[in-house]
């Protein structure tokens, strides 16, 4: 089976370490770990960057070779048209996670360029939201 890429962007290597009443305890290394508990029958491709080109790149290399992504793009979910850009030119399946529940923090946070490509949002669940999402993924593509 093909790996399934898991894309995080930029802060996202601080997960644990700061701001614990918003994102939880769990690092990043925790969130990878429980990815791929969870994504039986598929590889994982775990990444994380603070470059934007270089979550670009990724996903121009994920054409014709990965299935599926999940990604949380964190602050660039706001911001990034090109980001959105590279997924709409991308052929497998997307599904969006946030960690917290971007609705119910600043309005700034509230819209996702990102949401108009992912077949499924998943905001809010905690770090669980990986899990969902691959299991999403999973199901999806055995289908
Ligand atoms: O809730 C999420 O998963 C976010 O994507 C996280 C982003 C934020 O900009 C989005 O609005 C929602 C932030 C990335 C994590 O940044 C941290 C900063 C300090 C400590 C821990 C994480």
């Amino acid at each position: 089976m093909p790996d399934l890429l898991v894309l995080n962007g930029p802060n996202l290597n601080l997960l644990g370490l700061r701001q614990p009443e918003i994102y939880g305890r769990d690092t990043l290394a925790d969130v990878e770990s429980l990815c791929r508990a969870t994504a039986t029958g598929f590889g994982v491709d775990f990444r994380q960057t603070n470059h934007e080109g270089e979550m670009i790149d990724w996903i121009h290399a994920a054409r014709g070779v990965n299935p599926g992504i999940v990604i949380n793009p964190g602050g660039w979910s706001h911001t990034s048209i090109a980001l959105l850009d590279a997924l709409n030119a991308y052929e497998g399946a997307v599904v969006e996670v946030h960690v917290s529940n971007i609705h119910k923090r600043e309005s700034f946070r509230h819209h996702s360029y990102v949401s108009a490509r992912a077949e499924a949002v998943i905001a809010g669940c905690g770090v669980q939201g990986y899990a969902l999402a691959l299991l999403h993924l999973a199901a999806r593509l055995k289908a």
